[in-house]
C-alpha cells in the first residue's frame, strides 16, 4: 500500500529536458560541487526537502535527549552519569545548530516547533521505542549513534553550506557519543552473567529499529531520487543501511554479543552481508504513531514546551521594553 502511495506521489528527480534555464543553472552547480549559501536562488523543491530534513533531523537531536535522559538520575556510577549528561547536553546542541540551519531557509524555530508539537513534523522513528535498562543506554550510543554517525558523515558534504557546516561539528560529538555507548555494552558483556545477558538483549531489541533509522528501502522511498540528484542526501537508504550492518558485525563478535538474525552471513560475492530486512509494517505503523512511546514522546514535548512559556513572555517583554527605551532615546535626541 506505501509502495502505491509512493507512486502515486512520483519518485523522479527532474530530467535537464523539463528545466527552467534557472533550474538548469541551479544544477550545474551541484554538479560542480559548489555550495549552495541561503542568499543564492534554489528552487522551491529544494528548499522545501531542505526545510523538511533538517527539520526533521533537528527534530530528532531534541525528541532524542529523551530516552536517554531518562537515565540521568539513574546511572550507575558519578563518571557515568557525568558522560550521560555531556552526551545529552550534545543532542539539544545539535537541534539548536539545525534549526539555525533550517532556519536561513525562511521558516523561524517556533514553525518548526508548531509543527513538532500538532504532529505534521516527524522525528526519527528510533526514539519511539523505550530504554528499559542500563544496558539499552549502552546500546543507543553504539547502534543508534553509530547509525546516526553513518548517516551524518555523509551530510558533511551535502550541497547547502549551512548544513554541511553544522554536521562537521555534529560528526565530531556524534563519534564521542558512540564510542561511549561502545564502552558501556563492552562493560557489560564482559561482566557477570546477568550483565551479559542484559547487553544481549538490549541488542535484540534495539537491532531492527536501528535499521529502520535509514528509512525505507530504496525502492519505497519517496524523496531519494530527487534528493540525491540535489546533492542533499550522498547516498541512498539501503546503502547506508548495508554499510551499518558491515561495520557492527565485527564490533558485535568482539564483544562475544550476537546479532539476532539467523540470515545474517557474508557474502563474498558483493562484499558484504546479507542480512534481514526490518519489519516495514512495524516502521509505517510507528510512523504513523503507533509506536510503543509515540505518545508519551509528544506529551513530554509539549508539557516542556507549555512549562516555558512563562520564559518566552519573559523574555519578549524585556526585548519589547528595550525596543521602547531605545525609541523613546531615539525621540529624544531629534
Ligand atoms: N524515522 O523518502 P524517504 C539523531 C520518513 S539520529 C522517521 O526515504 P528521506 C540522534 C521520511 O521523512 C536521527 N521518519 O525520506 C541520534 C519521509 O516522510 P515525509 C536523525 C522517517 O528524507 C542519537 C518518508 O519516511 N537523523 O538525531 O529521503 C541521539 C519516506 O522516506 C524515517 C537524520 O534525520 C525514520 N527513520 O530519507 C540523539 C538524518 N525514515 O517527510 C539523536 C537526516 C524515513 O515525506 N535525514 N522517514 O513525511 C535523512 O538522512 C533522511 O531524511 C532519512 C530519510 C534517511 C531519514
Amino acid at each position: 500500500m506505501y509502495a502505491q502511495m509512493v507512486k502515486s506521489t512520483g519518485s523522479g528527480a527532474k530530467s535537464r529536458e523539463e528545466m527552467t534555464p534557472d533550474e538548469a543553472a541551479f544544477q550545474d552547480k551541484i554538479d560542480a560541487d559548489i555550495k549552495i549559501e541561503p542568499r543564492d536562488w534554489m528552487p522551491e523543491g529544494y528548499r522545501k526537502t531542505l526545510i523538511r530534513q533538517i527539520g526533521q533531523h533537528a527534530h530528532s537531536e531534541i525528541v532524542g535527549q529523551l530516552p536517554e535522559g531518562n537515565w540521568i538520575t539513574r546511572a550507575p556510577t558519578l563518571e557515568r552519569k557525568a558522560i550521560l549528561l555531556a552526551k545529552v547536553q550534545d543532542e539539544a546542541g545539535h537541534g539548536l545548530y539545525l534549526y539555525s540551519a533550517a532556519e536561513t531557509l525562511g521558516i523561524t524555530r517556533d514553525e518548526m516547533t508548531e509543527q513538532l508539537l500538532d504532529g505534521r513534523a516527524k522525528y526519527s522513528s528510533i526514539f519511539n521505542y523505550p530504554t528499559l535498562n542500563w544496558a539499552d543506554i549502552g546500546a543507543v550510543g553504539w547502534l543508534v549513534d553509530g547509525a546516526a554517525i553513518m548517516n551524518q558523515v555523509p551530510l558533511q558534504r551535502t550541497s547547502y553550506g549551512p548544513y554541511s557546516r553544522a554536521m562537521i561539528r555534529i560528526c565530531k560529538e556524534e563519534s564521542f557519543h558512540q564510542r561511549q555507548g561502545y564502552d558501556i555494552v563492552m562493560k557489560m558483556a564482559q561482566g557477570s552473567p546477568e550483565q551479559r545477558k542484559m547487553a544481549q538483549d538490549a541488542l535484540n531489541r534495539l537491532w531492527y529499529p536501528s535499521l529502520m533509522m535509514f528509512g525505507p528501502s530504496d525502492k519505497d522511498s519517496v524523496h531519494s531520487a530527487q534528493s540525491m540528484a540535489w546533492k542533499i542526501k550522498i547516498n541512498t537508504n539501503d546503502e547506508l543501511r548495508q554499510k551499518f550492518v558491515d561495520q557492527t558485525v565485527p564490533q558485535a563478535e568482539f564483544l562475544g554479543l550476537t546479532i539476532p538474525d539467523e540470515n545474517l552471513k557474508w557474502n563474498e560475492e558483493k562484499g558484504g552481508y546479507d542480512f534481514s530486512e526490518p519489519d516495514w509494517g512495524e516502521f509505517f505503523d510507528v510512523l504513523k504513531g503507533n509506536g510503543p512511546c509515540n505518545q508519551d514522546r509528544m506529551a513530554t514535548r509539549n508539557k516542556a514546551w507549555d512549562d516555558g512559556a512563562w520564559v518566552r513572555e519573559g523574555l519578549m517583554a524585556h526585548a519589547e521594553k528595550k525596543r521602547a527605551a531605545k525609541l523613546a532615546a531615539q525621540q529624544a535626541a531629534e
